[in-house]
């Protein structure tokens, strides 16, 4: 009897600590871990179809009265993670052709922040963005934020955070990753390989084998700066691998790589105004040849950075999980899934 009822209670343990532990944590547009800024209208008031949306109902903002948008539209979803690590996040919305193709979305995570624009008029019916996997603390410290433009309409359903590890086993730098604002608390700024605002000027890197050596860089300044890398062969040639320069925050100017400008360093959010963007660009080199890196400038309260991480096995940046190793799902964070239910003309309206 007592082993009997030793295995139950084991057993019991064991189920107890896996229904603690939800994997998936799912916000709704209509839950109170939404806050809906601004004007919002949604489907049941004006009678939409749901379109196959989560808990059946979805929110938009209006191009017409009486809930006409006023263009600051936000939607914040904040989970309560019940415990640390790295989660994929992705949001749904009902998508339609008059939607906005420019609905930001940002997640703010443990140490950082990316944005994504997606556009929410590819697709009919309840569609999915798969904006990454990022490193969160437990709480409510994270969030994802959905950010109307001033045009067309913006739709928001549901956030969903799917449990993708312990953080520390942050999967590696798949994509040229757009990644806005890591602050100076992720920056990890003791490593060597790793300039910032709180460690601006120059560094060098020498590849330890033949190899490949990721750079990341991006030019967030309020005053004049500059990143440079430049690459110094064992036989002493120099070349000039990557180049930017900006007057100030509102100087549009991209970053060059190998003197050819990169369209995606600069992202213009709304017409006229741009904001630079994370630019990674895997380099080749030779065993003792050299990267030397630089990043100068009155940033002001800007968040600069430029970074080498060395061939696998060989983390240049040892110590600082949390630096910009963030990672794009697979299928990028732009592709939209519409799936084709039963459309609603009526929706055509807002
Ligand atoms: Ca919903």
């Amino acid at each position: 009897m007592p082993k009997t009822v030793s295995i139950l209670a084991s057993f019991l343990l064991l189920v107890g600590v896996e229904c603690v532990f939800a994997q998936t944590i799912t916000i709704d547009d209509f839950d109170s871990q939404c806050e809906l800024v601004g004007v919002w209208a949604d489907n049941k008031t004006n009678g939409f179809s749901a379109g196959g949306t989560f808990k059946n109902g979805y929110h938009y903002t209006s191009v017409v009265d009486p809930f006409k948008k006023t263009g600051r539209e936000q939607a914040i979803y904040t989970p309560n993670l019940p415990k640390a690590g790295n989660y994929r996040v992705e949001v749904t919305y009902r998508a339609t052709s008059n939607r906005s193709k420019q609905v930001t979305y940002e997640v703010r995570f443990a140490g950082g922040r990316k944005r994504r624009t997606v556009d929410q008029s590819r697709g009919d019916g309840v569609a999915t963005a798969k904006l990454g996997t990022f490193p969160f603390k437990a709480g409510t410290g994270g969030s994802v934020v959905l950010t109307g433009d001033g045009g067309g309409s913006a739709s928001a359903d549901a956030a969903r955070f799917v449990f993708a590890g312990e953080a520390g086993d942050l999967p590696p730098d798949g994509l040229d990753d757009v990644l806005d604002g890591v602050g100076g608390g992720g920056g990890g700024g003791a490593g060597g390989n790793r300039l910032d605002s709180s460690n601006p000027g120059s560094l060098t890197y020498t590849f330890p084998a033949d190899g490949m050596a990721r750079i990341a860089a991006k030019l967030s300044t309020y005053g004049p700066a500059r990143i440079e890398v430049i690459l110094k062969t064992a036989a002493g040639e120099e070349s000039e691998l990557m180049s930017w320069s900006r007057q100030d925050d509102m100087d549009p100017s991209p970053l060059l790589f190998k003197g050819q400008p990169v369209e995606e360093s600069m992202q213009e959010v709304k017409p006229g105004d741009f904001s630079p963007v994370k630019v990674s660009r895997s380099i080749e080199g030779k065993k003792g040849d050299q990267l030397i890196l630089t990043l100068d400038g009155n940033f002001g309260d800007a968040n600069p950075m430029l970074s080498v991480k060395g061939p696998a096995g060989d983390d240049a940046n040892p110590g600082a999980p949390g630096t910009g190793t963030t990672t794009g799902s697979a299928g990028g964070g732009e592709t939209s899934t519409g799936t084709a239910s039963g459309d609603d003309p009526a929706d055509a309206s807002n």
